[in-house]
């Protein structure tokens, strides 16, 4: 089954409106804008020595964390990786757990063990996140074989960077999940570099979609800008997922428009790739389509920018507030009963 490039359908640049529900669309917008004001402020906690470790951010991923996890029932599964807050937030992660995370506070969905973004909510369907990458990828596979084993209709959607494909954890992922027919939805992140490695010293391949001919599944790229092109094209993947027809991959293209993370200035990035895509702001992009489309209007946007401001640095004072660990309970989870 070839791989495809997915045309955009309006002249605007993005996919249509058409006559999509318009609280999903408010939703997606929200969740979107959030993530950027909680990922901003905490741009600002890190500089600020609020946090305790490295920083690792998704600016100009929104579209794709928030555009494909919308597309999900709520007891379908979730592999996230560090570019995707979007994710979390949709799935009812709060702002200030994520922050508490960071601050390694004993309000963290770890409880204080990490101090970085290894968080999960195992109760919203959300995987922790494994520090070695594409770790998340094989246990996404577990996840959509569990669910098939327990002839269950639940869908596992993962993600992984453009980097991580080079690793073997995604091959054998693939192919098991393409040999048994499992029910995952493989989202490719490509921003453009892996660390500090770009592109075309990561793969050949014309797109990284076009890998899933390698394992006979589709596979679709498309612009990781535009929220709804990420979202039609992932729902597409879960409903063949839902449907017992096995997995495919999505490839959305977007860029890093930080460092890999806030300690790294990415020199190495030229400077004319960050004027290019600085025009392509998802959120600003998404805002505009849903002006234009007279979904929302320039107050509603203005004032949904404002909330989630607010809604940031309320999260900030929750978190600060919050205590540390206990060193009593250091051993708490690690041993059975
Ligand atoms: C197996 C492994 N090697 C190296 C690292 C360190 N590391 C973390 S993220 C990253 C870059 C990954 O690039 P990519 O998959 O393209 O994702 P991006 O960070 O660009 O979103 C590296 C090298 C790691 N976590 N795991």
């Amino acid at each position: 089954m070839p791989a495809r490039t997915r045309k955009k359908a309006d002249e605007s640049g993005g996919v249509a409106v058409g006559d999509r529900d318009p609280a999903l669309l408010r939703r997606i917008h929200e969740v979107m804008v959030l993530t950027r004001a909680v990922e901003d402020r905490m741009v600002a906690m890190y500089k600020g020595g609020d946090l305790l470790g490295s920083l690792y951010t998704g600016h100009w991923h929104e579209a794709i964390s928030v555009g494909a996890a919308s597309t999900l029932r709520p007891d379908d599964y979730l592999a996230p990786i560090h570019r995707d807050l979007g994710a979390h937030l949709w799935r009812g992660m709060e702002p200030w757990q994520v922050m508490a995370s960071f601050m390694g506070k004993a309000t963290s969905p770890t409880g204080g063990r990490d101090g970085t973004l290894h968080y999960g909510r195992l109760d919203l369907g959300v995987y922790n996140l494994p520090s070695h990458i594409p770790a998340n990828f094989p246990v996404a596979t577990g996840m959509a074989f569990a669910s098939k084993y327990r002839e269950q209709d639940r869908v596992c959607l993962a993600f992984c960077g453009d980097g991580s494909t080079s690793r073997a954890d995604f091959h054998e992922s693939l192919t098991m999940a393409s040999v048994l027919k499992l029910p995952n939805v493989f989202v490719i992140e490509n921003n453009q570099f892996a660390y500090s490695t770009p592109l075309r010293m990561q793969s050949n391949s014309e797109t990284f979609a076009i890998k899933a001919v390698a394992y006979g599944i589709p596979g679709v790229t498309v612009d990781g800008t535009d929220a709804l092109a990420v979202h039609d094209a992932v729902a597409e993947g879960v409903a063949r997922a839902r449907a017992g027809e096995g997995p495919s991959i999505v490839e959305g293209v977007t860029m890093r428009m930080h460092g890999h993370a806030e300690h790294d200035s990415a020199d190495y990035v030229p400077k004319d790739m960050y004027d290019e895509w600085s025009k392509k702001d998802p959120v600003e992009l998404f805002e505009n389509v849903l002006i234009e489309a007279g979904v929302i209007d320039a107050a509603a946007a203005k004032k949904v920018r404002e909330d989630a401001k607010q809604f940031a640095i309320a999260a900030r004072r929750k978190a600060l507030a919050d205590p540390m660990p206990e060193p009593s309970g250091i051993e708490d989870g690690v041993y059975a009963d």
